[in-house]
């Protein structure tokens, strides 16, 4: 499997500027990218990722998204008088040209395209290319807001084209509405007839049947400021509704910001409960980030609050797809401090550093829901995943938009005094805190008997006097068996190591995981505030764990126990259980992560019920995902019988990518239901859970 993180840069790319007064474009400076390399290289970042060379694309790939006129009229920006760029540049919106920006355009869309062939040529797992100009807004025949040519368009057709990748997944995190990528894939379904063509034969009736297996082989997700299409590029096909063209319908994802000041838990929100659903569902070989930083705190255009860090987990939650096939490819962020700071807590991931806490997450504002609603619905009739969601109304939140735009009514974060000057306020965040690598990344408690993976340190059993003399006192009916006893201790000084980040994860084998497990709860230090235990199948949790909220377990299973819901015990049952993997991934992505997000534990405990029917590869995704909490502290707790677990698990803990699952199908009707129901029930007290704006006031 390939492993490591490409990084691309080159200084030639700060070697263009606006060389005229323009408001509208004198925030797009060189220093953008020299600041953010640098700080890469000061964090010891840019040394531990595999440096890549950049190039310049052909005429023939910068072709595959754009005219030839185009490409043509830009070849001659070099020779052009000052006089002749600002006349050349007049025809196109918020973009300026410079006689070396061909140059420097040619070696961002290359850049693109180096990193696309580094990952699937395996050199390396991921990347991120740090390019200048932009890519996103420019279209088939126009430059637009920064950008010459389409950086990541170019480079998701040139990876169908040249390694046959099916489906691209982009996803769009500057807070700028990428309308190029938009325009150039919107009604996509190219190559119906070409690749993914099935023929079966039936004896029985001596026919041929072709089946097409008919998939828009390019999903565009983006999130960008609106405010009811006041925003630039004030489109009307950037609100929720453009969910692409005839057969690629369900392909564009817009969610509109119609107002500023989103943070962290918006930013999450959208994840939870549109997009990752959706992407899993799409099951991308190759992920494209259009990766802008305007929209962190600080940036003078997105005027957001999310502040650097929440791209460590942007990043680690598109991780687990496509095989961990990623290329970020630098896109806006014009704050040079945020700018920098973001850039580096994405590369950081990239590399599989621990993830930062993410604390105080609040639920998401009423704006963001009502986007979220408005798109949940739009989206909903072509994902099996948001099938079966409540339909709201949507009518007077879209209606806003042309009252607004026909001046009837006044934006109303307007009306309220002060708000403007907020606006204007300096921001001021935190750096991010370092994120160190524990000495071991994951150790183990395991029978002599059964061997420890490589790379996983196993932990000798070691009786403490005092821990054994508290178990003795809890667990009475072990006092004698003085193996589990053996086990229990060394797995309380195995926490107490994770504890101190001497270790980052574990994963142990036990005769009986939830004892185990009540163990562990009951004798980790006082200064774990926050425990999180995930049970995956059927066995009964002693309710009394979790009754000072200093635990919370949330347990996925085939049984229905819901009567005993609270706050910290929380209960999904499934029809199939965990055998059925889209109603799963809805508990998970929908239920477990929005609860787990909020909760913000300070250690995971994973504990695999015996005969729990998880897959494979569903239970490598769950122990990925639950990465993003408690700085990637999680203990993992199975049943002795079950070591054929212990090398999948391993290779999780150690940072492997999760295998992508195979296209979900729409999960059970009676699943859906029964997340939605108990989502609906939880929202109170988890805010993270909710997707329409009816509860808030
Ligand atoms: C790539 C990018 C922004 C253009 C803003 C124009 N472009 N007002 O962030
Ligand atoms: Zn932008």
């Amino acid at each position: 499997m390939a492993h490591g993180t490409a990084l691309i840069y080159d200084e030639e790319m700060t070697k263009y500027k606006l060389l005229w007064v323009d408001p509208a474009c004198k925030i797009e400076v060189p220093e953008r990218l020299s600041v953010s390399y640098e700080a890469l290289v000061r964090n010891g970042l840019a040394d531990r990722c595999v440096s890549i060379p950049v190039r310049e694309a052909t005429d023939a790939e910068i072709l595959l998204v754009h005219s030839d006129e185009y490409l043509e009229a830009v070849k001659k920006t070099p020779y052009m008088t000052l006089e002749d760029l600002k006349e050349f540049t007049l025809q196109f919106g918020d973009v300026y040209f410079h006689p070396n920006i061909y140059r420097c355009a040619k070696l961002a869309a290359g850049s693109a395209l180096q990193l696309v062939d580094s990952v699937m040529m395996e050199r390396v797992r991921n990347g991120m290319a740090l390019v200048r100009p932009p890519g996103h807004h420019s279209m088939r025949s126009a430059a637009s807001g920064f950008c010459v040519f389409n950086n990541v368009a170019i480079a998701a057709r040139y990876a169908k084209q040249k390694y046959g990748v099916k489906r691209v997944l982009i996803v769009d995190w500057d807070i700028h509405h990428g309308q190029g990528v938009q325009y150039c894939f919107e009604d996509d379904p190219r190559g119906v007839f070409g690749k993914g063509r099935i023929i079966f034969g039936c004896l029985k009736c001596n026919i041929l049947v072709f089946v097409l297996f008919i998939f828009n082989s390019v999903l565009y997700f983006s999130w960008h400021r609106y405010e009811h299409q006041k925003f630039w590029p004030q489109l009307r096909e950037s609100d929720y509704d453009s969910v692409g063209k005839e057969k690629g319908a369900g392909f564009n994802i817009n969610l509109p910001w119609n107002q500023v000041g989103m943070e962290n838990s918006d930013y999450l929100s959208v994840f939870c409960h549109v997009l990752l659903p959706v992407a899993y569902e799409f099951c991308p070989d190759l992920v494209l980030v259009c990766a802008g930083f305007d929209s962190a705190i600080g940036d003078p255009e997105g005027e957001m609050c999310a502040t650097p860090d929440i791209f460590a987990h942007l990043t680690h939650l598109l991780m687990n797809l496509a095989g961990g096939r990623l290329c970020a490819v630098l896109e806006g962020g014009y704050n040079l401090t945020s700018l920098p700071q973001s850039v580096c807590q994405t590369v950081q991931t990239l590399l599989g550093d621990p993830l930062p806490q993410l604390a105080n997450l609040s639920g998401p504002c009423r704006s963001a829901l009502e986007s979220l609603q408005c798109l949940r619905s739009a989206q909903k009739q072509y994902w099996g995943s948001l099938k079966h969601t409540a339909s709201p109304t949507a009518a007077n939140i879209s209606t806003k938009r042309i009252r607004i735009a026909e001046g009837e009514v006044e934006e109303e974060e307007k009306t309220e005094l002060g708000e403007e000057e907020k606006n204007s306020e300096e921001k001021v965040w935190h750096e991010p805190p370092k994120r160190p690598c524990p000495p071991i990344r994951a150790a183990s408690v395991l029978p002599d008997d059964v061997a420890c993976p490589d790379g996983c340190k196993r932990i000798t059993k070691d009786i403490h006097p005092l821990v054994v003399s508290r178990l003795k006192d809890h667990l009475v009916q072990e006092a004698e068996d003085g193996d589990a006893l053996a086990t229990f201790s060394t797995l309380v000084s195995l926490v107490q190591k994770m504890e101190k980040n001497e270790v980052g994860s574990g994963l142990a084998l036990v005769g009986d995981v939830i004892k185990a497990m009540m163990c562990v709860v009951q004798h980790v230090s006082p200064d774990l505030n926050r425990v999180l235990v995930v049970c995956v199948g059927n066995g009964k949790i002693p309710s009394h764990i979790s009754r000072d909220g200093k635990v919370l377990v949330l347990q996925i299973s085939s049984d229905a126990s819901e009567e005993q819901q609270s706050k910290h015990y929380i209960s999904v049952c499934l029809q199939k259980g965990c055998c059925n993997t889209s109603g799963f991934m809805q508990a998970v992505l929908g239920l477990l992560l929005p609860v787990g997000y909020e909760y913000n534990p300070d250690l995971v405990v994973l504990v695999r019920m015996p005969d729990s029917g998880v897959c494979d590869v569903v239970w490598k995704q769950l122990t990925g995902l639950l990465q993003s909490f408690a700085k990637g502290h999680t203990l993992v707790l199975m049943q002795e019988k079950e070591n054929s677990c212990v090398g999948p698990t391993a290779s999780i803990l150690l940072g492997d990518p999760a295998p992508p699952l195979e296209t979900l199908q729409a999960p059970d009707r009676e699943d859906v239901d029964a997340v939605e129901r108990l989502r609906r029930r939880l929202q109170a007290d988890w805010k993270l859970l909710q997707t329409t704006s009816e509860y808030t006031s």
